[in-house]
């Protein structure tokens, strides 16, 4: 019999290209029909044939309380009852970008958005035109949206000029993009002692977690911080899943670097559509209507979408909040190493804040070429035997996960049990093929 997941899929490739409103949800990476939800609570969603999970995406990261937090969801319908969009100023918009020139150390003014693609494209264009110059600077399995200028895969040699990754983008637009390969120093200095002045930006996701999960090394960010600032290029953090994701003042907070520009999304929407961009005053200004770089938007600052933001901000101030957040992902990622490690399975994780990377591979990837040296199938194995057993990580072995304050002792100890289960599953089918393989 098909289950309703399986029927509504059918249906909805019907009407809506690939059964999705954006790729990752298609299940392509893992194979298998995706999971249709109906309903979020807490830690936990329940599909279309009414099957519970803990939910370790939280729709890839904004919902750091959980789904349906009471709070956000009141302070949601309080705002909807007074009126769903003004297009004019509001008071609650500017107590959110109050909010965020407060909490972010290098924000001194900021705009917003409504979704994570459009602050970085607004991020790009304004550095671009504050700078007078074109050519920008990515990372190779860094994501920042699908901006055109962004969607862009590495030439084929080292500082060779960027081709686009995606259909329907001229050459021209991506041939301004020079893409590195993330933590390669040498890479970064080699770029700007050749363009150096002409670089309007560099946009980089100062914790990695489009690629799965990837610290920057120590003298990563320090050095685009040092590079930028000697060449007068633009130094954007691309924090919209890092924002409010690994401490209340964000990756620049812990790593202590002062970006010139900070996008912004997921977690400062709790959920509804909401991102921001901002950072020194003297490039804001540079925005519509005050200077000549333009940027608009018909639902930025939506005020339901900012009640939903307010709420989530003020209780992720909670005193503790991100240490227990943090101790809940770490006891999470050290109890799968230790399953898999008991069935001889080659795995690591490691976690930062509330988000954390899972990797089948025998020693924790520090590039995106370590990263595709890990063993896709033995994910996607992993991914499936655990749906089977009620827990949803994210559809894809190159993506980060992400807990929630909701998840407690029965989530994180039900999820080991299940990995467990899972680990020794998985190892027993690989002796015996080890076996069958045998001369
Ligand atoms: P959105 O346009 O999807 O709101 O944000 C784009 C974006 C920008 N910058 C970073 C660092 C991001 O992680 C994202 C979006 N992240 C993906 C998850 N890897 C969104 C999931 C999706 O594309 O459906």
């Amino acid at each position: 019999m098909t289950s309703r997941n399986q029927q509504l899929f059918e249906r909805s490739q019907r009407y809506i290209p690939g059964g999705v409103n954006s790729p990752v949800r298609a299940f392509k990476s893992v194979g298998g029909t995706p999971v249709f939800f109906r309903r979020g609570e807490g830690a936990h969603v329940w599909d279309a044939d009414g099957k519970r999970y803990i939910d370790y995406v939280g729709s890839w990261g904004p919902l750091i309380l959980g789904h349906a937090h009471p709070d956000v969801v009141r302070a949601v319908q309080t705002a909807a009852q007074d009126g769903l969009t003004f297009g004019a100023p509001t008071q609650a918009e500017l107590e959110l970008a109050e909010l965020l020139c407060a909490l972010v150390p290098s924000m001194e003014q900021v705009r917003l958005v409504s979704s994570g693609t459009e602050a970085t494209m607004s991020a790009i264009r304004l550095a671009r035109g504050y700078t007078g110059r074109s050519r920008i600077v990515k990372f190779e399995g860094c994501y920042h949206g699908h901006d055109d200028a962004l969607l862009v895969k590495a030439g084929s040699g080292a500082l060779t000029f960027g081709h686009p990754s995606s259909a329907g983008v001229p050459e021209a637009t991506t041939s301004g993009t020079v893409v590195l390969d993330y933590n390669d120093l040498a890479g970064v200095r080699c770029a700007f002692d050749r363009f150096g002045d002409e670089i309007a930006a560099v946009i980089v996701e100062p914790v990695a977690g489009n690629m799965n999960l990837v610290m920057p090394t120590s003298d990563f960010l320090p050095t685009l911080r040092e590079l930028c600032t000697l060449h007068g290029s633009v130094l954007i953090l691309d924090e919209v899943m890092t924002g409010f994701r690994v401490g209340l003042t964000c990756a620049q907070g812990r790593y202590g670097i002062r970006p010139d520009i900070t996008t912004l999304g997921k977690v400062i929407g709790g959920g509804m559509p909401m991102a921001a961009f901002g950072g020194r005053r003297d490039i804001m200004q540079c925005l519509a209507p005050l200077g000549p770089v333009y940027q608009a938007g018909t639902l930025s600052g939506n005020p339901v979408a900012v009640a939903a933001g307010l709420a989530t901000l003020k209780l992720v101030q909670a005193p503790g909040f991100y240490d227990k957040l943090a101790a809940r992902t770490l006891q999470l990622v050290e109890g799968l190493a230790t399953a898999a490690a008991r069935h001889g399975t080659a795995f690591c994780a490691q976690s930062l804040g509330g988000m954390f990377g899972l990797y089948f591979r025998s020693d924790l990837p520090t590039s995106y070429a370590e990263i595709m040296e890990c063993d896709r199938d033995a994910f996607n194995r992993f991914f499936h035997a655990m749906l089977q057993e009620g827990v949803y990580f994210a559809p894809s072995a190159y993506e980060a996960g992400f807990v929630s304050s909701t998840h407690g002792e029965a989530e994180i100890d039900g999820t080991l049990a299940a990995a467990e289960r899972v680990f020794s599953e998985l190892g027993q089918k690989v002796t015996q093929e080890r076996g069958s393989a045998q001369p």
